[in-house]
């Protein structure tokens, strides 16, 4: 193998932000679109637990967590970007969104799956969690990584993109200026035009962005 190969799924946010990191550390890989219904056995082979994304060093290192593919990409090439997700802040915010947030906005957004009545707290719960927290940081500076972006916007935003997702109008009403704003620079970025590029399902192709 001449490069890593990503598994990877085209909607999911931890394989976007993964996606990401690669592209901005200007990593040549692999890539594999997987069918989350017939996930490939040579993915499951590498990473038993079956989620993506899945990277597959050419050393035959398999990283299995979307956190730690980042770190990989950004210490190959791009460090100030992880260096900046690491202040006691972003790692905070970094934890609330893969942690409560994560939860709240499966139970807002798939409320059959969950208890349908609880689904608007469980939105209200993630404004007044994440999303004011995000909200005040990102009145102050345009960035989480201040003045510039870092590895904690990238693996914020998919899943903020998922939250408006849901209702877009009511996201777009509430009181989260700086938010709305910050998401709507990523969602029309070419780093995200990239990552959002359509690949063929179930072929191992070359990623070219
Ligand atoms: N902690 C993992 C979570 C990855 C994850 O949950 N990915 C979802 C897709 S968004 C998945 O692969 N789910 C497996 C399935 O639906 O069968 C990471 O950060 O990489």
């Amino acid at each position: 193998m001449t490069r890593p190969l990503l598994y990877t799924y085209r909607r999911c946010p931890y394989a976007m932000r993964a996606r990401m990191a690669l592209i901005v550390s200007g990593i040549a890989f692999d890539a594999y679109e997987i069918s989350l219904r017939d996930k490939p056995a040579a993915m499951l082979a590498a990473s038993p637990k079956g989620t993506v994304p899945v990277l597959v060093l050419t050393s035959g290192e398999v990283l299995e967590e979307s956190l730690q593919i980042m770190r990989w990409a950004f210490e190959q090439g791009f460090e100030p970007w992880w260096v900046g997700a690491q202040t006691p802040s972003n790692q905070a915010l970094i934890a609330l969104n893969d942690g409560a947030f994560k939860q709240q906005l499966d139970r807002y957004k798939y409320p059959e799956r969950y208890v349908a009545s609880e689904r608007e707290m469980h939105r209200d719960q993630a404004v007044r969690g994440l999303l004011q927290k995000l909200e005040q940081r990102l009145a102050a500076d345009a960035y989480l990584g201040d003045a510039t972006a870092c590895a904690a916007d990238l693996a914020i935003f998919p899943f903020v993109r998922q939250f408006r997702a849901v209702d877009e109008a009511w996201f777009d009403a509430q009181a989260l200026p700086a938010t709305q704003k910050w998401l709507q620079n990523w969602l029309q970025s070419e780093l995200f035009e990239q990552c959002m590029k359509k690949l063929p399902t179930n072929q191992h192709v070359i990623f070219s962005s």
